[in-house]
């Protein structure tokens, strides 16, 4: 018996327990698995309504088959191994092979049948957030529907009734199961020219997750409420989040959904873009206005669009900058200013690996070699062609570039600066300091005055 007899007959049998649908008793379409992390190149639909596929970041779309008119998909829920970036893996949950799942793209109007394979170790469900459906196929467990116990397959089926961004989770041990990765990307692309929906020449989508994952551990804690340490785009942290590559010229629309516990402000350089639409609909063009960040809230999902006509490789990140950090060990004691003359060498007497952090502020991070447990990433990280990064976590870049060829989605590696247009050091004479404080009034007698000290770099101290 092949993998796929093996696999159609094994899922035709829990079908036949779980029957919701008759047509379902007819052979599953093969769950196709995805092994890497790198973003796919876009899905060009081999059939049904023609439309413009979007490109999931670190992702990939599931690939369907037409039964009769309808759309099948094949989800199967499993554990996983996901590469967060080089150099860590995370044991999660997800779909087909990944987390997330694979990217669902529809038509307007399609009719769409989804099954959906528990290989988890216990019963879960899938919500299809935003969609308009029967309320038997929402997904949520015990209210909706029995949840799909271990080993079974259950069959979803709705219409795609209105175009736009939506995504789809478990809405069964949603804690657990969100904690642990699962989710999945859902576009429902107009089957007609829309007033409230532009063409666009590149379409990514991705959501926000965030795991907190003990140092030199690969499983997520699930009982995590806020304290996440792992910040990520398509379960990825910089420098493991593909960029963002474009065409001169291009007009660009970018799908965020969120999915983790917190919000994220969400932030571009180098361009204005508007806020289109959210997993509410288009959002009408009076709402709409020029914006280098918006605030993704949690369960929210935006659409941003712009025309991408400054070259150069632009950072795009969440600007929440504990969210473009890796794992850190909690409560670092903040040293910025204070002396360790001396202090590192005692205390390597006893812990050998010590390293003091922070003296004159962190930046030492994104190029010290720390040793570090394994399978963890360091806090700050990423080389860019004028040195380190000091990223991590929610940061990625947008490459655009006039060369880059339409439909190509590679990497075009870094920007080369037109001579003359990078920030350059002065080396000329620098003006004699004013100080103000001189003229201020003396303190009320009897009270002595704060003493601090400030230290300047390449220069002695001075007592204010
Ligand atoms: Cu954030």
């Amino acid at each position: 018996m092949n993998r796929r007899n093996f696999f159609q007959s094994a899922a035709v049998t829990a079908v036949a327990t779980a029957s919701v649908s008759r047509v379902a008793m007819a052979a599953l379409p093969e769950p196709a698995t995805m092994t890497q992390a790198s973003t796919a190149p876009p899905l060009i639909p081999p059939n049904g309504r023609p439309y413009n596929p979007v490109v999931t970041l670190n992702g990939w779309t599931c690939p369907w088959r037409m039964n009769q008119g309808v759309k099948e998909f094949h989800l199967v829920a499993e554990p996983v191994v996901r590469e967060i970036a080089p150099g860590m893996k995370a044991t999660l949950w997800g779909y087909n092979g990944q987390s997330p799942g694979p990217t669902i793209e529809v038509v307007e109007g399609d009719r769409v049948r989804i099954y959906v394979t528990n290989k988890l170790p216990e019963h879960t469900t899938i919500h299809w957030h935003g969609q308009r459906l029967p309320n038997g196929m929402d997904g949520v467990g015990g209210l909706n529907q029995p949840q799909i116990p271990v080993g079974k397959t259950f069959v979803y089926e709705f219409e795609a009734r209105r175009p736009g961004t939506f995504m789809y989770h478990p809405h069964a041990d949603e804690m657990t199961q969100m904690a642990m990765g699962m989710m999945g990307f859902w576009v429902t692309h107009p089957k007609s020219k829309h007033p409230l929906i532009s063409e666009v020449q590149r379409d990514f989508c991705f959501l926000l997750n965030a795991y907190d994952v003990e140092p030199g551990a690969s499983t997520p804690k699930p009982n995590t409420m806020l304290d996440f340490n792992i910040w990520t785009w398509n379960s990825r942290a910089f420098p493991g989040i593909d960029s963002l590559n474009v065409r001169l010229g291009d007009k660009v629309r970018i799908r965020v959904g969120n999915l983790t516990m917190t919000n994220h402000p969400i932030h571009l350089h180098g361009h204005e873009f508007a806020v289109t639409g959210s997993d509410g609909g288009p959002w009408p063009m009076a709402v709409r206005s020029p914006e280098v960040t918006t605030d993704v809230a949690v369960g929210q999902m935006r659409q941003l669009e712009f025309l991408a006509d400054e070259p150069g490789d632009w950072a795009f990140h969440c600007h929440k900058s504990h969210h473009t950090m890796n794992a850190m060990g909690h409560n670092v004691p903040n040293l910025i200013g204070v002396s360790h003359a001396g202090l590192d060498k005692k205390i390597q007497k006893l812990a050998p690996d010590y390293m003091v952090m922070g003296e004159n502020g962190m930046a030492d991070m994104g190029a010290m070699e720390m040793p570090l447990p394994d399978n963890t990433l360091p806090m700050m990280t990423g080389t860019g062609p004028f040195g380190p990064l000091e990223m991590g976590g929610m940061f990625t870049t947008l490459k655009v570039r006039k060369d880059q060829k339409p439909g190509d989605y590679s990497d075009p590696g870094d920007y080369a600066q037109p001579a003359g247009t990078q920030a350059y050091e002065w080396t000329g004479q620098l003006p004699p300091t004013q100080s103000h404080m001189n003229k201020s009034p003396a303190p009320p007698t009897g009270k002595p005055s704060l003493e601090l000290r400030v230290k300047k770099p390449n220069a002695t101290e001075h007592q204010h």
